[in-house]
C-alpha cells in the first residue's frame, strides 16, 4: 500500500560561505561527495526553513548550501517505487541518496518528485543518507523571477516539506477532476443536476500483467455517509499504464462550495487487484461549484459574485518564506474575519497548505507564475518563456484539483504594452489553455491605457497606485472609466466585454505612525486611500472586485531604494509583519462587509 513518511525535522546544513560550489553541480560531483561529507563542518538546522533568518551574516547570503539527513524505508517497500517529494526549494536543487545522484530541479516555488528507488538500500532496514544542494544565486538569466531586482526577498533553502513516498507496483498515478453543475439556464440556487468527472491515470510497475477494477466513492464526512460511487474494470500489461474516465452522477443531495459555505466532499479512489486485494488508495477533498463570467460580472453558483480580496506574500521575520501551517491558518482566518473572499498569492505558487486551507475556509485563491516585471529583452528570451511555461505546468499539475482556485495568473506587470509582451503572453495563454481548458486565465497589468493584450485575458486585472507613487488618489477613476469606455465603444479591442478588477492599489502605512493631518506613510493615510478606492469602486458599479495591496508587510531587498522601502520592508500591509492590525484593516473589513 502507498505510504507517505515526513522527513521534516532537524537536519544538518553546511553553508558554502566561501562560494566553493557556486553553480549547478551534477552527477560528476558524486566522486567528490564522500570526501566532502567528512571534510565540512555541519550545523543543525530545521527543514523546512530558509537560511536567511538563521543568523545576521546569512540574511543577505545568496549562494549555496548543502543539507544532510538520514531515513529508513519501511520493510514492505520491496518491489515498490520509492520517491522523495520536495514541496519547494529556492532555487536550484540537486540531490544524492547514499552517494548516488538522484536528480535535480530548478524553480523556487513549485513542488517536485525524485525517484530514488535505484539508490536506496535493498534491505530497506538500513539508514539511507540524503544530501541536498540548494542555490539561490542571482546571476542566472533563466531563474524567474530573479532575472533582476524584484520587490520581495530571495530567501534560500529547503523552504517546504520533504516527504518519502512508497508507491505500490499497481498504482493510481494521477487524477484530474472536473464537475458539471447544471442550473438548466434558469435562475435559482438549486441545480438540476451535478456530475463529477475524474480522469484517472493508472500504472503497473510489475513484470506481471494487471487486471482488476478502479472505484471512486464520494463521502459526506459530516454525516458519515457515502452519497455516490462509480467503478470501472482495469487491465494493464507489465510496465504499462492506463487511463480511466469515471463519471459520478451526484443526484441532488449535494451542497455547493463557496466562501459562505465551503462544503467539501471526501473522494476515495481505490485500485483493486484480481482477487479484490486493495493495491492502492488516494483521497481528495472536492468542492462542487460553478464559476462563470457574464459580461462585466462574475457568477458563482448561478448568483452574482464580487471579488472582495487582497494579495499576500509568504513572509514573516522569524520564518522568512518557510511559514508553518499555523501561521498560514492565522493569516487566512484574519482574512475571513475581514470579509475577504479571495486573494492572490503574490507572486508565485504557494505552499500546498495554503490551498488546502483555502478549500476548507472558503477563500478563492489566484495562483501566479513569477513572470514579474519582465522587460522586452527578457520577453524575447526563449529560455525565460520555457521557464515560465514549465513553472505553470508544475503549478497546475500540483493544484489543478483545488476548489479554491479562482484563476491562474500568468504574469505580473510585464511590458504588455510592447510587441514582445504580446508575443510572450500569446504563447503563455496558448500553453496554459491547452493544459487547463476550464479555469479562468489572466495576467496582471499596470500598463493601463497602453496595454495591447487585454483581449487575451478572461478578465482585466489592473494595478493602480494613484495617490501613492504619483498623482492624486482621485485620478484612478479616470483610468478605470476610460478602460471601460474603450472596452465598450471601439469594436471590442478587448475581444469582448469582460469583468474589470483592481488587482493592486494601496499605500505604505508605517505601523504605529499616526497623523492628525493624514500625512503620507501614516496608518491614517493608508486607511483613507484604501477606503477611497473601495468606496469609489462600489459606486462605479461596474467593477467586479478589488484586491488590496496587500495583506501583510513583507521583507524586501532593494538596497538601491533605501528611501523607498523604510526598514527594508514593503509597508503596504493592512497588518504589519507580526500580523498586528493597522487602521486599514478595520477600514477594509467594514467596506467589504457593506459591499453586496
Ligand atoms: C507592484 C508589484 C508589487 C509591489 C507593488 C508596490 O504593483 O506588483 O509586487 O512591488 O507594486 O508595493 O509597489
Amino acid at each position: 500500500m502507498r505510504t507517505e513518511i515526513s522527513l521534516d525535522g532537524i537536519w544538518q546544513v553546511w553553508i558554502d560561505r566561501a562560494n566553493e560550489y557556486p553553480s549547478m553541480i551534477g552527477p560528476e560531483f558524486e566522486a567528490q561527495l564522500p570526501d566532502f561529507l567528512t571534510r565540512v563542518e555541519w550545523q543543525k538546522c530545521s527543514v523546512p526553513s530558509v537560511w536567511n533568518v538563521a543568523e545576521k551574516s546569512l540574511m543577505r547570503f545568496f549562494g549555496s548550501a548543502f543539507y544532510r539527513t538520514t531515513f529508513t524505508c519501511p520493510a514492505h517497500a520491496e518491489n515498490s517505487t520509492i520517491q522523495l517529494y520536495f514541496g519547494g526549494v529556492n532555487y536550484q536543487c540537486v540531490a544524492w541518496v547514499n552517494g548516488h545522484f538522484v536528480g535535480e530541479h530548478q524553480s523556487g516555488y513549485t513542488s517536485f518528485t525524485l525517484d530514488v528507488s535505484h539508490a536506496v538500500y535493498s534491505d530497506l532496514e538500513n539508514y539511507n543518507e540524503l544530501v541536498v544542494y540548494a542555490n539561490n544565486a542571482w546571476e542566472h538569466e533563466d531563474r524567474l523571477p530573479w532575472v533582476h531586482t524584484v520587490d520581495w526577498f530571495n530567501y534560500g533553502g529547503i523552504h517546504r516539506s520533504v516527504t518519502l513516498v512508497i508507491v505500490p507496483p499497481a498504482r493510481i498515478a494521477n487524477f484530474t477532476l472536473q464537475d458539471t453543475v447544471d442550473f438548466g439556464g434558469k435562475d435559482g440556487e438549486v441545480p438540476n443536476s451535478i456530475q463529477l468527472q475524474a480522469a484517472v491515470e493508472l500504472g503497473n510497475n510489475s513484470l506481471a500483467d494487471f487486471s482488476g477494477s478502479l472505484t471512486i466513492e464520494v463521502w459526506d464526512w459530516s454525516r458519515k455517509i457515502r452519497i455516490a460511487s462509480a467503478e470501472d474494470q482495469v487491465s494493464m500489461g507489465s510496465m504499462q499504464s492506463a487511463s480511466v474516465a469515471l463519471v459520478v452522477d451526484m443526484g441532488d443531495n449535494v451542497q455547493l462550495w463557496g466562501p459562505d459555505r465551503p462544503t467539501l466532499y471526501w473522494l476515495v479512489f481505490r485500485l483493486w487487484g484480481p482477487d479484490d486485494q486493495l493495491c492502492d488508495e488516494r483521497e481528495w477533498k472536492w468542492g462542487f461549484k460553478t464559476l462563470e463570467i457574464r459580461g462585466p460580472q462574475f457568477y458563482l453558483n448561478n448568483r452574482p459574485f464580487i471579488l472582495k480580496g487582497t494579495n499576500r506574500h509568504e513572509d514573516h521575520p522569524s520564518f522568512g518564506l518557510a511559514l508553518p501551517p499555523s501561521l498560514h491558518l492565522f493569516d487566512l482566518q484574519k482574512m475571513k474575519d475581514a470579509n475577504i473572499n479571495c486573494f492572490r498569492g503574490a507572486h508565485h505558487a504557494n505552499d500546498e497548505a495554503v490551498l488546502d486551507l483555502c478549500d476548507e475556509l472558503g477563500l478563492f485563491f489566484v495562483e501566479e507564475v513569477p513572470a514579474y516585471n519582465l522587460i522586452p529583452a527578457d520577453l524575447r528570451n526563449p529560455v525565460i518563456l520555457e521557464t515560465a511555461q514549465r513553472m505553470f505546468a508544475e503549478m497546475h499539475e500540483r493544484d489543478k484539483n483545488h476548489a479554491c482556485i479562482f484563476a491562474w495568473s500568468l504574469a505580473n506587470e510585464i511590458h504588455s504594452e510592447a510587441p514582445e509582451g504580446r508575443q510572450f503572453l500569446e504563447s503563455c495563454f496558448a500553453f496554459a489553455r491547452n493544459l487547463d481548458p476550464h479555469r479562468f486565465l489572466i495576467y496582471v497589468s499596470n500598463k493601463h491605457l497602453t496595454d495591447i493584450c487585454y483581449d487575451l485575458t478572461d478578465f482585466l486585472c489592473v494595478n493602480i497606485y494613484d495617490g501613492w507613487y504619483s498623482n492624486r488618489m482621485e485620478d484612478f477613476v479616470h483610468v478605470i472609466q476610460t478602460l471601460r469606455e474603450i472596452m465598450l465603444d471601439e469594436d471590442r479591442p478587448f475581444g469582448s466585454e469582460k469583468p474589470i478588477i483592481l488587482s493592486e492599489f494601496g499605500a505604505e502605512g508605517l505601523a504605529g505612525y499616526r497623523s492628525w493631518d493624514g500625512a503620507k506613510w501614516s496608518e491614517d493615510y493608508q486607511a483613507e486611500l484604501l477606503h477611497f478606492y473601495i468606496q469609489k469602486c462600489k459606486e462605479l458599479g461596474f467593477i467586479a472586485g478589488t484586491w488590496t495591496w496587500l495583506f501583510i508587510d513583507f521583507r524586501v531587498d532593494l538596497p538601491q531604494r533605501p528611501d523607498g522601502r523604510p526598514r527594508s520592508y514593503n509597508n503596504k500591509g493592512i497588518l504589519n509583519e507580526f500580523r498586528l492590525p493597522k487602521l486599514a484593516y478595520d477600514a477594509v473589513k467594514k467596506l467589504y462587509s457593506e459591499w453586496t
